[in-house]
């Protein structure tokens, strides 16, 4: 088993520039086209630094563009982040498969989706997985033709909100700083949803530190069946 993970190892360096982006949004069974009611870059570059702003909906070095779209979404159904390798890449053309990490989404409350920048409280973790049954969440996307299935809980209240999608690469996670983050933030209203429940919420930056078990790890070095920790606050659930 380590054997395998070495040779993967080595493998994933040279492609090591195949990143990703959350490009598309399939909600109530409409795939919106890219970039729709989704502020994505040009770039598809991770952030690396966690304490950053722009770990909330992405940005600099990987500027974005602000969209005026907003997707509505029924509360208690599932939707899909659409995950590519590029703005123009097709279903089989997600990311390295190399990128091997968690997988995670995140909500937000906002008065106005196409203007709030995300940056502060406000976010709780509606989705993540991380490593099961020898396999990364991140594989599990791209074995899905890059949909991050996410299901919008229905006790929340109605409105704006921002769905941040987010997957971390850990193949140069044995050194800080070197976890690869990717995020970005789609702008939606929440409909039919009962509206009972306050989530306890958390900031960005502010959910992850460097030192995260999640985030500085030699994923090569592990045993076989090993207890990963994904990264961040506790899951929300109604
Ligand atoms: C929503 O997604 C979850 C997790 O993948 C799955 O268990 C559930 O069956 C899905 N629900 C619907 C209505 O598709
Ligand atoms: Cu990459």
């Amino acid at each position: 088993m380590k054997a395998s993970f070495l040779l993967a190892g080595i493998a994933s360096v040279s492609v090591a520039s195949a990143h990703t982006i959350f490009a598309q949004l399939t909600a109530d069974g409409k795939t919106w086209p890219v970039s729709h009611a989704i502020r994505t870059p040009s770039y598809d570059g991770p952030q690396t630094d966690v304490r950053s702003n722009n770990l909330a909906c992405n940005g600099p070095p990987n500027p974005t563009t602000p969209s005026d779209k907003i997707i509505t979404v029924t509360a208690g159904t599932n939707v899909s982040a659409v995950w590519r390798h590029t703005l123009q890449s097709g279903p089989n053309d997600v990311m390295d498969p190399g990128h091997w990490g968690p997988v995670m989404a995140y909500l937000k409350k906002v008065t106005d989706a196409k203007t709030d920048k995300g940056v502060g409280d406000g976010w709780f973790k509606i989705q993540e997985g991380g490593y099961t049954n020898g396999k990364w969440a991140t594989n599990v996307v791209i074995d899905n033709k890059g949909n991050q299935v996410i299901t919008i809980p229905s006790c929340i209240a109605n409105g704006q909100y921002l769905l941040r999608a987010e997957m971390i690469a850990l193949h140069g996670a044995r050194s800080s700083g070197g976890a690869q983050l990717y995020m970005e933030c789609a702008q939606i209203e929440i409909k039919g949803g009962s509206g009972t429940a306050l989530p306890k919420t958390y900031s960005i930056p502010g959910i992850y530190k460097s030192n995260d078990p999640g985030l500085l790890i030699d994923i090569y070095n592990q045993k076989a069946g090993f207890k990963y920790m994904i990264p961040g606050p506790p899951l929300f659930n109604c």
